[in-house]
C-alpha cells in the first residue's frame, strides 16, 4: 500500500463533467489565461486551493441542522468558543466570516504606518492584509526554503537569527507583533517545528512584542512535529497542538483549510485591550461577536471539524495522499519542492520551463498547460502572485516560479490523483511546446486573482 487508504466511504456524490481539448482552449482564452476566470464546472480536478473546498462529514451535516440562528448568544457560538478554547487555549475569541478578516481585525489594532511584520513567509492575503495598513511585511524563513530540491523535516521554519536582526536593526518599538505561518502555505506547505515556535517566542517575549500564529493548517503541522520531531511520536496531536499555541498570544484563522469547512475563521487573543478594539471593529464590519459575519450552522460545522481535522488516521492518509503524488512524479524526474508539503505538492515551474523568462510568467504557463490539456486547475505561486513593482516601475520577482497542486480535504481519490501525476508527467514531456504570457490588465493589489493575460510567441 503506497499510503494510508482513505478513512471513510462516500455517501453523496457530485458528478464532474469531462470537456474536450477545443473547448478547454477556448474557455481558457476567454478567461485571460487566468484560471480564477474559468466557470469551476468546465473543471475536471479542481486543484486551485485547499481553501473552502473540503468534503464536510455526516457529523458536521447534523451539526449544520442545529444551528441556532439567535442574533446574540448562539448556542453553537458556546461550542465554538469551548473547542477552540479547548485546543488553541487562548483568552477571547471572535468569528470572523473567514481567515483574511481576523487578518484585516488584527492589523487593524496593532499596527502604525511604517511598523514591520516579520513573519516565515506571509501569505498573500497577509501581505496584502499588513499593506494595506501602510506597514512592512518581512519574510524571514530559513535559507532552505529557497532551494526547491533540498530535503529538510522544518522547511517552514523562521530564521532565529534573521528575527533577532530585524530587532536589532528597527528596534521593538516599529515591530508591533512577530507572526509565524503554520504550515508554511507559501514555502511549500511546509512545517514548522515545535523547537522553532519555541525560539520565534523567546525572541519576541525578549521585547516585549507580542507572537501571534498564522494557524490555517495547524493540525498537518502537528501530524509533521508527530512524525518527524524526537520527543513527539508518543503524544496525541490535541497534546502538540495545546503546546504549540501556549508559547502565542493569539492567533488568526481561516477554519476553511484544517477545520473542514466551506467557509469561517476566526481571531483568538490573550490581550483583552486588542481584543476589545477588534470587537468594535468586527461589529462594524462583519457582525455581533457571538457570530461574526456566520450564521449559527456554520459555527457548529466549525466546532466539529475542528474535532474532526485533528484525527490522527485522517491526518496519515491526507499527508500520505500528497506524498504519494510526490512520489509518482519523482520516478518521472518531474522537479517539485521537496519534500511534499502537508496540503499541497508544489511543482518547480522555473526549472520545468527555464526557456520562458521571468516576464513571461513560466509558472502561470504551467498552470495554463494543466488547464488546456488536462482539465486539472493548478495556481500559480511566482511571478504573477508575488511581483512588486519597483520605483523605476520594473517589476522585482519573487525567488520562486512555483505551480501549486493544492489538494481539497476529503474531496479526491487516490484514482483522481494518478490521472494528475499522468497529466503532469507527459506535460512534463512535452514541455518545451509551452509558450510564455504577458500581462494585458493587472489590479494594484493581489493582482493574480483579476489579472489578464495574453500567450506570446
Ligand atoms: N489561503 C489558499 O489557497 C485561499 C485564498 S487564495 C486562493 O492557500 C494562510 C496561510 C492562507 C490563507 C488562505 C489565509 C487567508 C491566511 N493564511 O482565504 O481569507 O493559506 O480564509 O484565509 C488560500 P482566507
Amino acid at each position: 500500500m503506497e499510503f494510508p487508504a482513505e478513512p471513510f466511504r462516500v455517501k453523496v456524490v457530485e458528478p464532474v463533467r469531462r470537456t474536450t481539448r477545443e473547448e478547454r482552449d477556448r474557455l481558457i482564452r476567454e478567461a485571460g489565461y487566468n484560471v480564477f476566470a474559468l466557470p469551476a464546472a468546465s473543471v475536471y480536478v479542481d486543484l486551485l486551493t485547499d481553501s473552502g473546498t473540503s468534503a464536510m462529514s455526516d457529523y458536521q451535516w447534523a451539526g449544520m441542522m442545529m444551528g441556532d440562528e439567535s442574533y446574540a448568544g448562539s448556542k453553537n457560538y458556546y461550542h465554538f468558543e469551548e473547542t477552540i478554547r479547548s485546543i488553541f487555549g487562548f483568552r477571547y475569541i471572535i468569528p470572523t466570516h473567514q481567515g483574511r478578516a481576523a487578518e484585516n481585525l488584527l492589523f487593524s489594532v496593532a499596527l502604525r504606518e511604517g511598523d514591520l511584520v516579520p513573519n516565515n513567509i506571509h501569505f498573500d492575503t497577509t501581505r496584502a492584509n499588513v499593506l494595506h495598513k501602510r506597514g512592512v511585511p518581512l519574510d524571514l524563513v530559513i535559507d532552505e526554503a529557497m532551494f526547491p530540491e533540498k530535503e529538510h523535516p522544518f522547511k517552514g521554519n523562521m530564521d532565529p537569527a534573521k528575527l533577532e536582526k530585524a530587532f536589532q536593526v528597527h528596534g521593538p518599538g516599529k515591530i508591533p507583533l512577530v507572526m509565524l505561518t503554520v504550515t508554511n502555505n507559501s514555502a511549500g506547505g511546509q512545517p514548522v517545528s515545535m523547537e522553532n515556535v519555541r525560539q520565534v517566542s523567546a525572541i519576541a517575549k525578549k521585547y516585549h512584542t507580542p507572537f501571534i500564529i498564522d494557524a490555517c493548517r495547524y493540525a498537518e503541522n502537528c501530524y509533521f512535529i508527530k512524525e518527524r520531531e524526537p520527543g513527539y511520536g508518543g503524544r496525541s496531536l490535541t497534546e502538540i497542538a495545546r503546546e504549540l499555541f501556549s508559547y502565542a498570544d493569539g492567533c488568526t484563522m481561516s477554519a476553511k483549510k484544517d477545520a473542514l469547512v466551506n467557509i469561517g475563521g476566526f481571531l483568538a487573543l490573550n490581550d483583552e485591550g486588542w481584543m476589545d478594539k477588534a470587537k468594535n471593529l468586527l461589529i462594524l464590519l462583519e457582525g455581533y461577536p457571538t457570530y461574526g459575519g456566520l450564521a449559527g450552522r456554520d459555527l457548529e460545522a466549525v466546532a466539529r471539524g475542528l474535532e474532526e481535522g485533528l484525527d490522527e488516521d485522517y491526518l496519515a492518509y491526507r499527508v500520505g495522499q500528497v506524498r504519494a503524488l510526490g512520489e509518482r512524479l519523482d520516478r518521472a524526474g518531474v522537479p517539485f519542492v521537496k519534500p511534499t508539503g502537508g496540503h499541497a505538492l508544489f511543482l518547480n515551474a522555473g526549472a520545468i520551463l527555464p526557456q520562458i523568462p521571468r516576464e513571461n510568467f513560466p509558472a502561470q504557463a504551467l498552470v495554463v498547460a494543466l488547464y488546456r490539456e488536462a482539465g486539472i486547475r493548478a495556481v500559480e505561486i511566482g511571478g504573477l502572485m508575488f511581483g512588486e513593482k519597483e520605483a523605476d516601475g520594473s517589476e522585482k520577482y519573487p525567488a520562486l516560479e512555483l505551480v501549486r497542486l493544492a489538494i481539497p480535504r476529503r474531496v479526491y481519490t487516490s484514482l483522481h490523483l494518478t490521472y494528475v501525476a499522468d497529466a503532469v508527467i507527459e506535460i512534463f514531456r512535452n514541455r518545451e511546446k509551452i509558450k510564455g504570457l504577458r500581462l494585458v490588465h493587472e489590479a494594484a493589489l493581489l493582482r493574480h486573482f483579476t489579472a489578464q493575460l495574453e500567450e506570446v510567441g
